[in-house]
């Protein structure tokens, strides 16, 4: 008898496939047999067909999207793990960040580390707020910090993390399950080892959710963007865009730019607009390369 179930693949390796059946994580081998229009890639939806007492992959299921490094397929979100200290806050580098992560049509989350090393009324929090009032989700973290919000994020989605060598990407995975154990900073400088060499791809349950464990998600380079689908991008730029005169405006020189006169109004902050522009200008220098 045979029949067909749908399922996910959490982690491949050369011809072994994992996928997460009747809650058991269960190895298909790609038969040799098999002809697929596309080979499948961790974070694939699979129709999968089990003949006899073995399942073989029939085909891949439609992608919501689909990275390359790491190679990872239906990405949901980004958590973008930003520190306070060591290295410090950027903005310029966190909205480096957002541009790329929402050009993939991935949902960036921005985690903020190490507020346990600044103080409460540090004036970095102002800009945090700015980054909310945007309509960005801010998730604060820290030594001795509670982590069940970051937890109640992943349920039910993909999450590649990424963020600057130092942000404390390694260190919140392990906090969010210890079993991970990934090498820290720290440690890796204590064995001297360099830094935590990835193998291959896995998607590991964390949370009712499915985490990457290859922190450092890199994107494109910027020579590779349309700076028109960029001019939107921003999530408080997109509801005045559609206000500026010209609907290719780039919000850099153009007369009635809706975005410039919401930072006249105060109503974006004037150095979203400032990083923005400078990411354009960017694009168009790598473009002339
Ligand atoms: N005090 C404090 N230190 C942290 C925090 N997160 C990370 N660190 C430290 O910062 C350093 C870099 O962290 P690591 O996780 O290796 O960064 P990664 O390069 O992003 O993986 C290590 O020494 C961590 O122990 C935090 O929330 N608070
Ligand atoms: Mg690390
Ligand atoms: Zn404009």
């Amino acid at each position: 008898m045979s029949y067909t179930i749908k399922a996910r693949c959490v982690k491949h390796i050369s011809n072994q496939y994992t996928f997460k059946l009747d809650n058991q994580m269960t190895i298909v081998k790609a038969s040799g047999k098999l002809r697929l229009s596309m080979s499948p890639m961790v974070g694939d939806w699979c129709a999968l067909e089990k003949i006899g007492d073995e399942f073989v992959i029939q085909k891949v299921l439609p992608r919501q999207n689909a990275l390359t490094r790491p190679s990872i397929a239906n990405v949901d979100q980004a958590m973008i793990v930003t520190s306070l200290f060591r290295p410090d806050f950027s903005t310029t580098l966190l909205d480096r960040q957002l541009m790329l992560i929402a050009y993939e049509n991935i949902e960036p989350l921005i985690i903020i580390t190490k507020c346990d090393l600044v103080e409460q009324d540090n004036p970095v929090f102002d800009i945090i707020k700015a980054y909310e009032n945007a309509g960005y989700t801010i998730l604060i973290t820290g030594f001795n910090y509670p982590i069940q919000h970051i937890y109640d994020h992943l349920k039910d989605k993909i999450t590649v993390l990424t963020g600057q060598s130092g942000a404390g990407k390694s260190a919140l995975i392990n906090r969010l399950d210890p079993t991970f154990q990934l090498i820290t900073q720290e440690t890796s400088k204590a064995l001297n080892r360099g830094k935590h060499t990835t193998r291959h791809v896995q998607l590991h349950e964390v949370g009712e959710g499915l985490l990457a464990d290859t922190p450092g998600f890199s994107a494109l380079s910027f020579a590779n963007l349309d700076p028109h689908i960029c001019a939107h991008l921003f999530k408080e730029f997109a509801p005045y865009v559609s206000e500026c005169r010209f609907n290719d405006c780039l919000h850099i020189n153009e007369p009635d730019c809706a975005i410039k006169n919401a930072v006249a109004e105060g109503k974006i902050a004037e150095f979203r607009l400032e990083n923005y522009q400078e990411i354009i200008q960017m694009i168009k220098e790598e473009k002339r390369i």
